[in-house]
């Protein structure tokens, strides 16, 4: 299997090698395996057309290690790789190219397999998904069904970007500074009949969950954030006009100091209360605001604007007459989408009133009477009536029982988090396995296809109910069609498609036929039109992580027995520009199929690692735009995967955001280099210093456990760097001996071979080994050894020389304290007293402090 190469010539060793695992298929799991299972887990690719970046093997590169390690520890290591494939990319470049979908996505898979291939990762690629694989999204479908009939799907309308120029919808990346990326055309926000899944359901569960979870805080407080659980009341405001306008606030202990009102420009009370005089600022603002997203509206930073309706609410408290305005800094998807402003006590309220010219009453006191504006802290109720002089939270309480009493306020929750919306304009997704029928063909189909509460939209005075096919019958594939159009109605390419649109089918087997054809005798037969809308690209990779278990299963998503089995992942690896989207779907439908009974565990990724950002040469992001993007090929061809892997894990910690460096490479590459040559000599033979099976130098037998024990636990709490560094002492080590042993030579090479697979391989069969290296089982660390590794600890009383032992260099702080109590020197000073406090600096002193 070997080469003959005399030199380090990893352009002729690593493609060997890579044939050999592909071959043996190395990586394979074992479902049911006797030994302890590892599941490792990557976030799977979106395969573009440009092939892998260099941030891929980053990742990748990490959980490799993790695999490969763990096997020669015993695992049975489940470690997949796959493609998240539907993607915005490859639909512009079908609809420009006239290219089948399927077929660049086939393509660029290819190529990402084989770049992956040359990397040398440890994938068990008989389980390979494909997301666009109609035998994968079957189950994407089946999940959806499931959720439709349990009244977590619904329709609405909804905000979409629109351009007018292009007649389509837009994908938010499609849109910048408020113009179309392609065409640079105008932009606006319109309703569209929209696929909502009602992940609000599962807020609370999502909130706390996050707590027992094994990941980077930041990622959890992102997600907590995103939840945002709120804490307030509402309240309900009586308008001059007669009718009632109700808000949402957290914080009812300031409603003395409401000047004003505020509701959203797409509130329904905009009409009945804008005056006739006032209409048409009104619609002029209205207008401007529909150009907005969300984020701009709410931007603290940005200015703020809005218009007065002519109307007056009054203060419940206080009877106060406050204007009512229109801002688009309140947002109708928020708490109620109408705000009682308190411009003493928040800042946008503060900024808009001093624009306005609106009165800022002061109603809550800071401690020392500072009376900078705005102050939205905690503190004493002031100018507010008989709840003057209350902290905040008493006021808070008092005033929602006092408004609640008087059938106007109650205390509310309320969270940011909205429900999903789940559907796109576009083709390349998974089709929705929904059908939309006539009223009267609904009261046809039986219970089994359809929701707990009918799902059901209008038009032209037509109502339309939707059911689900038969699970039996998915996948609904994607029509293949020749080339694909927009629609130009802002739905997506596939209503263009009318043989494929309107339909029989035959509710109970969810048999279908063009509805150009007659329609079919039997019973069961019904006239329908399929939805048109696809699923976003979150959709695919919610799941992706189930189905590598039991990739193959025609019947189920998962055969139960393989879930016992595998579980979850017991880590994941990805980057943490996923910490909301990504991260919180695939919770919220986990949890989901563990209310269905499909899993057993509550939350799908028990273990998460960001690994940070590779940079450009230069400091700044990668792009092709600046020209500074490193590409694994180029690498790869110069230096070999080996030295690219073991580069990136040198780098930095693997969770830093760090630039790359093009000198680093080098001092990798000839740490192979050194490590090569000495092991084999200039005629490609073994070389003479590799001899006898026993270690003979007691630094080298030192050297190696420490370093054994080193690589083991860096790889274990992924400090891949540092794992690296002490690979280097060793080598430095190896290069200053005579000669080292046979044994030696192998326990090194198995600590190395997670990182560089290929080298090793290839000097574990030159030294006499039998291929592979993969197989062989984690050197043990000769403790014995590491005992000897020890260094003098001073004992302090107080800061007073006490005694001296020599310890055990990685000592714990507790046996060292131990040692210290224990000593005949120390001990006397430790009587009748008590030990208050330990400074223990390792490797020098040990202070108790007592008395
Ligand atoms: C009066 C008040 C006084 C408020 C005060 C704050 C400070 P969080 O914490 O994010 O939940 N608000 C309510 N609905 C809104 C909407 N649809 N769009 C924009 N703002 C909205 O914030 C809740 C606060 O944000 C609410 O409490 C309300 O302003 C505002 F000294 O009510 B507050």
């Amino acid at each position: 299997m070997a080469t003959s190469s005399k030199d380090y010539d990893f352009l002729a060793i690593e493609p060997v090698w890579q044939a050999f695992w592909k071959e043996n298929e190395t990586a394979r799991a074992d479902d049911f395996s006797p030994r302890p299972k590892y599941y490792i887990l990557d976030m799977f690719p979106y395969p573009s057309g440009a092939g892998l970046h260099i941030g891929h093997p980053e990742g990748w590169t990490a959980t490799d290690i993790m695999a490969r390690y763990k096997r020669a520890r015993g695992f049975n290591v489940l470690h997949p790789m796959g493609w998240d494939a539907f993607g915005l990319p490859t639909e512009q470049y079908a609809i420009k190219t006239g290219t089948h979908p399927t077929v660049t996505n086939q393509r660029n898979i290819a190529n990402f397999r084989g770049q992956i291939e040359r990397l040398g990762f440890f994938y068990d690629w008989s389980r390979e998904i494909d997301t666009t694989d109609p035998q994968y999204y079957r189950w994407t479908q089946w999940i959806f069904t499931q959720l439709f009939k349990k009244g977590l799907a619904y329709v609405d309308e909804k905000p979409v970007w629109w351009c007018p120029e292009l007649r389509t919808v837009l994908a938010n990346e499609e849109v910048v500074d408020g113009k179309s990326e392609r065409g640079n055309f105008p932009v606006e926000r319109r309703n569209l009949r929209q696929w909502v899944l009602k992940i609000t359901a599962y807020a609370e569960r999502l909130l706390a969950d996050l707590e027992n979870l094994d990941w980077p805080d930041s990622t959890k407080r992102q997600q907590a954030a995103w939840i945002g659980r709120s804490e307030g009341a509402e309240v309900e405001f009586a308008l001059e006009s007669g009718d009632k306008l109700r808000v949402f606030t957290t914080r009812p202990d300031t409603l003395f100091g409401a000047t004003y009102m505020v509701i959203a420009p797409e509130h329904p009370l905009v009409d009945r209360l804008t005056l006739a005089d006032k209409r048409p600022a009104v619609d002029a603002y209205i207008t401007q605001a529909s150009r907005k997203s969300d984020l701009d509206r709410t931007d603290l930073a940005k200015d703020k604007s809005g218009v007065f309706t002519g109307s007056y609410a009054i203060n419940p408290l206080n009877q106060a007459r406050i204007p009512v305005w229109i801002a688009d800094y309140v947002l109708m998807s928020y708490g109620t989408g109408a705000i009682m402003a308190v411009p003493a006590h928040d800042e946008r309220d503060y900024e808009f009133a001093c624009k306005y010219e609106l009165p800022t009453p002061r109603v809550v006191a800071a401690e020392g009477d500072d009376e900078t504006l705005p102050f939205s802290g905690k503190g004493r109720l002031v100018n507010s009536g008989p709840y003057d002089n209350l902290d905040s939270d008493t006021a808070k309480e008092r005033i929602i029982q006092d408004l609640q009493a008087r059938g106007i306020g109650e205390a509310k929750v309320q969270y940011k988090l909205r429900d999903w919306l789940f559907s796109r304009q576009r083709f390349w997704g998974e089709p929705f396995p929904i059908v939309w029928l006539s009223e009267e063909d609904y009261r046809k189909v039986g219970a089994e296809c359809k929701p707990a509460t009918p799902v059901s939209y209008q038009s032209d005075g037509v109502t339309h109910f939707a059911i689900a096919l038969p699970e039996s019958s998915l996948p609904v594939e994607l029509p293949l069609v020749e080339s694909y159009k927009l629609s130009g109605t802002g739905e997506s390419p596939l209503a263009a498609i009318p043989e494929w649109v309107e339909i029989w089918f035959n509710w109970k087997t969810g048999a279908t036929l063009p509805a150009s054809q007659p329609k079919p005798e039997a019973a069961d037969w019904l006239r329908g039109r399929r939805e048109t809308n696809t699923m976003p690209q979150w959709a695919g990779s919610c799941w992706y992580y189930l189905r590598y278990m039991d990739p193959k299963n025609t019947e189920q998503l998962i055969d139960p027995k393989k879930e016992a089995y595998w579980r979850t992942p017991d880590l994941y690896i990805g980057g943490a520009e996923h910490a909301v989207l990504h991260l919180f779907y695939a919770r919220f439908w986990h949890k989901f199929l563990f209310d269905l009974g499909v899993v057993r565990e509550k939350e799908p990724f028990p273990k998460l690692f960001h690994q940070g950002i590779i940079l450009g040469e230069d400091g700044q992001k990668m792009s092709k735009s600046v020209g500074n993007v490193v590409n694994p090929d180029t690498v790869i061809a110069q230096y070999g995967a080996d030295t690219l892997r073991l580069y990136e894990m040198f780098l930095g910690p693997l969770e830093a955001m760090k630039p790359w460096n093009t000198k680093g490479i080098e001092g990798i590459f000839r740490f192979l280099r050194k490590t090569w040559r000495e092991y084999i000599d200039r005629e490609g033979g073994i070389n003479p210093k590799v001899a006898g099976e026993e270690e003979s130098n007691p630094e080298t037998s030192r050297l190696l456990a420490e370093t054994i024990k080193k690589v083991g636990e860096d790889i274990e709490t992924l400090r891949l760097n540092t794992a690296i560094s002490q690979m280097m002492i060793f080598v430095n080590h190896l290069q200053k001996v005579d000669r080292f042993s046979l044994s030696t030579a192998r326990s090194f090479l198995q600590i190395l071979a997670p990182f560089a697979p290929h080298i090793t391989e290839e000097l574990w069969e030159r030294i006499g080994e039998k291929p592979s290296i993969v197989v062989a089982p984690w050197p043990q660390v000769d403790e014995a050894q590491l005992v000897k590794a020890e260094v003098k600890i001073i004992f302090q009383v107080n800061g007073k020389y006490r005694g001296d032992a020599m310890v055990p260099k990685d000592a714990a702080e507790s046996e060292v304290r131990k040692l210290a109590e224990n000593h005949d020197r120390v001990s006397p000073f430790l009587r009748d007293t008590q030990i208050r406090k330990v400074i223990y600096v390792p490797g020098k002193i040990l202070n108790l402090v007592v008395g």
